[in-house]
C-alpha cells in the first residue's frame, strides 16, 4: 500500500452499537451496528474491512440480509474487504448490521479480541477492531461508541468499556438479537458504556473478567472531578500504586505544560499480562502490558519505575495527541506517535532531570535509531510504503519523529511551542488529520517558514554535518564550513533544513564569545554553508561547541582536535553537550582499535587522555561536584550499534575484542578511583539519601544505585573478589533492583562460578510467582557472559511462555543480544530461526520483530552468507505480512 494511494471514505459513520454476549471465553457474540451516511459522491458500495477469525453469521443492510455470496471478497495483508454493491439505496441513512461469533481463546495473534490469564481484552490499533467484527475500520472514520457487554457476573464481575457506564434502553432485548444462544435459565448482567466522544475504531476497547482495582480521584483546573482506576489481577494490587501516582503528576503535567485539561469523568487503566506492546490508548480506558503498570520495591528494578512513569504519562498525553485529534491513515502514524513521544520526554524531563532524561533520549537515538536508519527497515518517519503496519511501530516514527518534533520547538522556542501545539489541538479538535496539517498550522501561529524543513518526514537516512574552522590571525575573523550529507542513495532527496545549536569559545580565556546569533542557531539549508564572524579578543582559533543537546538527530563531526576537546570541556558548562564530546572521543578511539586490529597483531594503544577525563569525573565525584548520569555516561564503554553504524566492513569478533581491551584499560587505569568512589557511595549519604536504605523509588537513588553498579563491574575487572566485597551486604534483604545488579555481576564476572549458580537459584525461586521479576532474572542471565548460551537454553527454555510476549522477549531477544549468538558455527541463528518460524504461525508481530537480530548488512562474507541463509530458511516458511515484509526487505 502506497501512501499517495489514499482516498477519503466516501461514506460518515455517526453512529456505532456494539452488542456483546459473553458465554465463556471461547464462546463470544458479537453485534455491530452502524449508523451511516452516504456523502454526496458516495458510489454505492459499502466496503466493511473483515479481519482473520470472524465467523460472519449475519450482514443486514436496512433489514435487508445481504447473501454471503453476492459479496466479493478482497484480499488485503489484514483479511479480506467484504465489497457490498447496494445501488438501490437512496436513503440519506443507511443502517448496517453485522452479526459474527468470535473463540476468543484461539487468538494468540494478540489483535483483536483476545485471552489474557482468563480476562478478555481487546487490542486494537492498528488494524485489531476487524477481527472483532466487520467494520469501518480506518482511522479517518469517528463514529460515537454505545456498547452494551452480557455476561455472567460470577465469571466477569468488571465488564469495561470506553466512557461512562449508563442505563439505557435503547438496545433491542438480547434474546432477540441472538435468539439460538442464550438458554432461558442463563442469568445474564448488562452493562451499557457511552463514550461522548467520536473516536475511530482502533480507539475502542473492551475488557471482562476476573479483575480488582484500585481507586483515586484528581481534581482538573477547572474543578472537575475525574475517578480514577487501575483494575488488576487482585494478587498485584498492591503493585499499581506507583502507576496511580504517575497518572495524576501526567494530569497535572499536561494542564501545566499545555492547559489541557482532562475530558471525560472518569480514566480506567487495565493492566494485561499478555501484550504486544507496552501500552495502549483506548480512550478513557488504556489497556497496559502489566510490565507497564506494576512496580513495587520488592519485585521491581529501578528502571522499571521510570518506564512505569514515563509509560502511563504517553498514554495519558494520547488522550489529545492522537485520541482528540487522530489521524487521517496509518502512513501518518508520527503525527501522534513522535508528538506524544516529544511530550512524555518532556514529562520525564520534567520529574526526573533535563540532563539525565536528554541523555538517555540522546543514547536512544544514537544506538538504536541512527541502526535502523542505516538498515534495510530504513523509512522516513512518515513512510511511503507499508504492508504490513504493525512493522512501523519503530524507533523511527517514535523517536525520530519525536526529535522533529523536538527541531520545530529549538526553531520557534518551547514557550511558543506549547502554544502552537494547543492550537493545533483546538483548530483540529475532533479531526482526523496529517503531519503537513500539523506543520501548516504550526507555520500559521508562529510565521516560521518550515516548508524546507518538512523533507524531515520524506527523507530518511541519517544525516552527517560537519564543521571546519579557519581563524585568520590578521582580521580576527573565524570562517566556517558547515557541510551536511545525507546517506540515503536516493538521487531525488535534497539538503534537510538543519536547527544546529552553536557556542564559541575564547580558547585562550575560556570566554564565551558573541557571535550574534539568534538563539545560538545556525539554521543550515544548503550541502555547503560558508560563515564568518568576529572574534576581536582571540588569539587562536575559537572553540565550537556544535550540535547544542544534539538539536538535530544527525551524525555530527567537527575539526577540533583532542587538546581542544579537553580545553571546551573546561569551559563548556552545558553538561549534555560535555558528555557528547567525551562519547565521540572515545568511539573514535575504539573505532581506531578496531581499524588498527583489521591490519596489525602489535597491541593498541589506547589515549590516556581518555583516562585522565574518567579519573577527573570520579574524582569530582567524591567531592560531590559533578551529575551523576554525566557521570554514569563518561564511565561507559561504546556500544557495539553505534560502532557498526560507522563502519564499512563489520567484523563482530574484532569489535567485541577491542570493545574488551577498551575495559579493561579503563578499568586499570581508574582502579584507584574507582575504588574510592564505591567507599564514598557505601559510607555515605548522597543528596542526603542513603542507597541501600531508601525504600521509595527516587529518581535520584537510582542514579547512583546504578553508578554502583557500573564501577562495580569496573573494578571487577582487576580485582573481582574486591568487588564483589561491594555487593551490599545480606541478599535477602535487598531491595529487587541490587538484587538484579548482583545477578548481573555474578554472571558476568569470571570469580565465584558456584556463588553466581547458588545466587541463580536463588533469585529463580523468589521471583517464580511474580512474572515481571521472572523475565527481569532470566533477561539478566541470559545477558550473562560467563554463562554458555547452549546451556542457558538447556536449563532456562523450559521457563518460556510461548503465548506471552514478555516471556519470549526477555528470552529470546536477550539471548540474540550475545556476542556467542554470533558464533560462525551458525547455532545461535539456527536458534532464533526456529523460534520466528514457530512464532510466525502464532504472533506473526512479535516474529517480526525478533529478525532484525539477523540483519546481514555490511557483516564480513562468512557470516554474511550464513545470515542469509537462515533468512531463506524463514522466508521459505512463514506465511504472515508482518514476518514477509521484513524478511523480503532484509534479502533485498
Ligand atoms: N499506540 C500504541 C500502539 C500499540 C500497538 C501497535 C501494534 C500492535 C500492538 C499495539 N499495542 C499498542 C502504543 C503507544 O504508542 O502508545
Ligand atoms: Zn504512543
Amino acid at each position: 500500500m502506497l501512501r499517495t494511494d489514499y482516498k477519503a471514505p466516501l461514506v460518515l459513520v455517526t453512529n456505532t452499537r456494539l452488542d456483546f454476549l459473553i458465554i465463556d471465553n471461547s464462546n463470544v457474540y458479537v453485534h455491530a451496528t452502524y449508523i451511516v451516511k452516504p456523502k454526496n459522491d458516495w458510489d454505492g458500495i459499502i466496503t466493511l474491512n473483515q479481519g482473520q477469525y470472524p465467523d460472519v453469521k449475519e450482514i443486514k443492510i436496512n433489514d435487508t440480509f445481504i447473501p454471503m455470496d453476492t459479496i466479493e471478497s478482497v484480499k488485503t495483508s489484514y483479511g479480506h474487504d467484504l465489497v457490498i454493491k447496494s445501488p438501490h439505496l437512496d436513503s440519506e441513512t443507511i443502517v448496517v448490521s453485522v452479526k459474527v461469533k468470535l473463540n476468543p481463546s484461539e487468538n494468540t495473534a494478540l489483535e483483536g479480541l483476545y485471552v489474557s490469564s482468563g480476562i478478555l481484552v481487546t487490542q486494537c490499533e492498528s488494524h485489531g477492531f476487524r477481527n472483532i467484527v466487520p467494520s469501518f475500520d480506518t482511522p479517518d472514520i469517528l463514529s460515537k461508541f454505545k456498547v452494551r457487554i452480557h455476561s455472567s457476573s460470577v465469571d466477569y464481575p468488571i465488564t469495561l468499556s470506553n466512557g461512562n457506564n449508563i442505563s439505557d434502553s435503547d438496545f433491542p432485548e438480547i434474546e432477540s438479537v441472538f435468539p439460538d444462544v442464550i438458554s432461558a435459565n442463563q442469568r445474564l448482567t448488562c452493562h451499557t458504556y457511552e463514550d461522548p466522544f467520536a473516536k475511530p475504531s482502533y480507539l475502542f476497547a473492551m475488557v471482562a473478567g476476573q479483575l480488582s482495582f484500585i481507586q483515586d480521584e484528581f481534581i482538573t483546573m477547572n474543578d472537575k472531578k475525574v475517578d480514577l482506576f487501575i483494575y488488576a489481577e487482585d494478587s498485584t494490587l498492591s503493585q499499581c500504586y506507583f502507576a496511580m501516582g504517575a497518572l495524576k503528576r501526567s494530569m497535572k503535567h499536561d494542564e501545566d505544560f499545555y492547559g489541557l485539561e482532562y475530558d471525560l469523568d472518569n480514566y480506567k487503566i487495565v493492566a494485561i499480562n499478555d501484550f504486544n506492546a507496552g501500552a495502549m490508548e483506548n480512550k478513557g480506558l488504556n489497556v497496559f502490558n502489566s510490565a507497564c503498570i506494576l512496580a513495587d520495591e520488592k519485585f521491581a528494578i529501578d528502571g522499571d519505575f521510570s518506564f512505569v512513569d514515563r509509560v502511563i504519562a504517553h498514554e495519558y498525553f494520547h488522550n489529545y495527541t492522537g485520541n482528540r485529534v487522530t489521524l487521517r491513515d496509518w502512513f501518518e502514524l508520527t503525527l501522534k506517535e513522535g508528538l506524544t513521544v516529544y511530550r512524555d520526554q518532556e514529562y520525564s524531563e520534567n520529574v526526573d532531570s533535563y540532563t539525565a532524561a536528554r541523555l538517555s533520549q540522546i543514547s536512544m537515538i544514537k544506538n538504536i535509531q541512527f541502526k535502523e536508519d542505516a538498515g534495510p527497515m530504513s523509512h522516513p518517519i512518515r513512510p511511503d510504503s507499508v504492508v504490513n503496519m504493525t512493522n512501523f511501530y519503530s524507533t523511527t516514527v517514535y523517536r525520530k519523529g519525536a526529535e522533529i518534533i523536538r527541531m520545530i520547538a529549538t526553531c520557534i522556542g518551547n514557550e511558543k511551542m506549547h502554544l502552537a501545539v494547543k492550537n493545533y489541538l483546538d483548530v483540529f479538535d475532533g479531526q482526523a488529520v496529517t503531519c503537513e496539517d500539523f506543520i501548516a498550522s504550526i507555520e500559521d501561529f508562529t510565521s516560521f517558514d518550515f516548508s524546507q524543513f518538512r523533507r524531515w518526514y520524506s527523507q530518511n537516512g541519517t544525516p552527517s554535518v560537519s564543521l571546519t574552522r579557519v581563524f585568520n590571525k590578521e582580521t580576527k575573523q573565524l570562517h566556517i564550513k558547515i557541510n551536511q550529507e545525507f546517506t540515503s542513495k536516493n538521487p531525488k532527496f535534497l539538503p534537510f533544513h538543519i536547527p544546529f545549536k552553536v557556542k564559541f569559545f575564547n580558547a585562550d580565556n575560556g570566554k564565551p564569545i558573541d557571535v550574534g546569533l539568534e538563539n545560538d542557531i545556525i539554521h543550515i539549508k544548503d550541502a555547503e554553508m560558508n560563515l564568518t564572524f568576529d572574534c576581536p579578543d582571540c588569539v587562536s582559533s575559537p572553540l565550537v561547541s556544535g550540535l547544542i543537546n544534539f538539536s538535530a538527530p544527525v551524525n555530527y563531526t567537527s575539526d577540533m582536535n583532542d587538546h581542544e576537546s579537553s580545553l571546551l570541556s573546561q569551559f563548556d558548562d552545558n553538561i549534555v553537550n560535555i558528555v557528547q564530546l567525551f562519547d565521540d572521543i572515545k568511539n573514535q578511539n575504539v573505532l581506531d582499535a578496531i581499524a588498527h586490529s583489521m591490519h596489525s597483531n602489535v597491541i593498541f594503544e589506547y589515549k590516556t587522555d581518555i583516562l585522565d577525563v574518567i579519573n577527573d569525573s570520579l574524582e569530582k565525584f567524591i567531592k560531590g561536584d559533578i551529575n551523576h548520569s554525566a557521570l554514569s555516561n563518561i564511565i561507559s564503554t561504546p556500544t557495539v550499534n553505534y560502532l557498526n553504524t560507522h563502519l564499512d566492513v563489520i567484523d563482530l569478533e574484532v569489535i567485541y575484542d577491542s570493545l574488551d581491551s577498551f575495559s579493561e584499560f579503563v578499568s586499570y587505569g581508574c582502579e584507584s578511583n574507582i575504588i574510592l568512589a564505591l567507599d564514598y557511595i557505601t559510607t555515605v549519604d548522597i543528596k542526603g539519601k542513603n542507597i541501600d536504605n531508601h525504600s521509595d523509588f527516587d529518581y535520584d537513588v537510582a542514579k547512583i544505585r546504578e553508578l554502583r553498579f557500573q564501577l562495580l563491574n569496573r573494578l571487577a575487572k582487576v580485582d573481582p573478589e574486591k568487588a564483589l566485597t561491594y555487593l551490599p551486604d545480606d541478599f535477602n534483604k535487598m531491595n529487587f533492583t541490587d538484587k538484579i545488579y548482583t545477578l548481573s555481576s555474578l554472571v558476568n564476572t569470571e570469580v565465584d562460578a558456584e556463588l553466581a549458580s547458588d545466587t541463580i537459584k536463588n533469585m529463580i525461586t523468589f521471583s517464580r510467582d511474580n512474572q515481571n521479576a521472572f523475565n527481569s532474572v532470566l533477561s539478566t542471565i541470559c545477558m550473562g557472559k560467563e554463562l554458555d548460551f547452549q546451556d542457558i537454553i538447556d536449563d532456562f527454555e523450559h521457563f518460556i511462555d510461548i503465548n506471552n510476549p514478555n516471556s519470549v522477549k526477555s528470552f529470546v531477544g536477550c539471548l540474540s543480544s550475545r556476542r556467542d549468538f554470533h558464533n560462525l558455527d551458525g547455532s545461535g541463528y539456527k536458534y532464533i530461526t526456529e523460534w520466528i518460524i514457530k512464532l510466525d504461525k502464532l504472533n506473526p508481530s512479535l516474529a517480526a520483530r525478533l529478525i532484525s537480530a539477523l540483519d546481514h548488512n555490511k557483516h564480513k562474507p562468512e557470516r554474511k552468507s550464513l545470515l542469509i541463509s537462515f533468512l531463506e530458511e524463514i522466508n521459505n516458511n512463514v506465511t504472515s505480512s508482518n514476518v514477509k515484509e521484513r524478511v523480503e526487505l532484509m534479502l533485498k
